[in-house]
């Protein structure tokens, strides 16, 4: 029996895995109410995709590792869903690309963050940053502009899950490379991202890994031809005609 009670080879394994997550971070302060419905929404469109990892998805997961890989300054942004659904694991894509992590909410409180830095700490991470906020995002009036002068303020590359905004459009404005998370291949982020991955978080970060692990002692020749080959437009619509065609049975 796995976290949830059921098998593994339960076929609504992930599903229920995930649900039990995000409803165990709303109940620790992590995730928030609005969470839950940020959830549902990725939900019907994974169902959409067939719950599985799509061509174009596996492509972006290898361009967003080779970005990492190459970057100088790489940090990884959460919120309070990728918290709760892949703290471990994103802990282990920080230690395996050189990233660092920050926190960085929407609905920003002190308790949330420091909840939030706590449950990531307990996860293994070193240090976690956003709790300075000693910088601001240009352009943006809300709590995400908060961010730390040394984290993605001073980054490069930022991979930005789960967040249907205009943060990602003010980072692009920075001059930042943006590798963005979302099962939604028209939310304002995906259209904005360099390397937009329409997958869901449960599977992404472990293959973004994945990939970097097996990129890690490549020529940086292969990691430019990586990125230079990947192409965000044909990644975006194959995904919206992957869930434009999902199949209901
Ligand atoms: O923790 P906070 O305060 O920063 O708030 C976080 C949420 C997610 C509540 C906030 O950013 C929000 O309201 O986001 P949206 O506008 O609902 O956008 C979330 C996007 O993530 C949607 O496009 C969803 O389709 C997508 N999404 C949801 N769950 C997943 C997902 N994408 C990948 N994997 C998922 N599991």
């Amino acid at each position: 029996m796995s976290e949830v009670d059921v098998p593994e080879s339960h076929p609504r394994y992930e599903s229920l895995l995930t649900r039990h997550r995000i409803e165990a971070g709303v109940e620790k302060g992590i995730t928030s109410k609005q969470g839950l419905i940020a959830q549902g929404r990725g939900e019907a469109f994974d169902y959409l995709l067939g719950e599985q990892t799509i061509p174009s998805a596996d492509r972006a997961a290898r361009a967003a590792a080779a970005h990492l890989l190459l970057a100088e300054k790489p940090v990884l942004s959460v919120n309070g869903n990728v918290a709760a659904l892949v703290p471990g694991e994103m802990v282990e894509l920080a230690e395996t690309t050189g990233a660092e992590i920050e926190v960085n909410l929407f609905n920003r409180t002190e308790t949330r963050m420091e909840a939030i830095a706590d449950h990531l700490r307990d996860h293994g991470a070193d240090e976690v940053k956003g709790l300075t906020a000693d910088a601001r995002i240009p352009g943006l009036d809300h709590e995400r502009a908060k961010v730390d002068a040394d984290g993605i303020y001073a980054a490069d590359v930022v991979l930005v899950p789960l967040e249907d905004g205009d943060r990602a459009k003010a980072l692009a404005e920075m001059g930042k490379t943006e590798l963005v998370i979302d099962l939604n291949p028209q939310s304002r982020s995906t259209q904005t991202a360099a390397v937009p991955i329409v997958d869901n978080i449960i599977r992404s970060i472990p293959n973004i890994s994945k990939h970097a692990r097996d990129l890690t002692n490549a020529p940086e020749a292969d990691l430019a031809d990586c990125i230079e080959t990947f192409d965000a437009s044909e990644a975006l619509e194959a995904a919206e005609k992957r869930i434009r065609q999902g199949d209901l049975s």
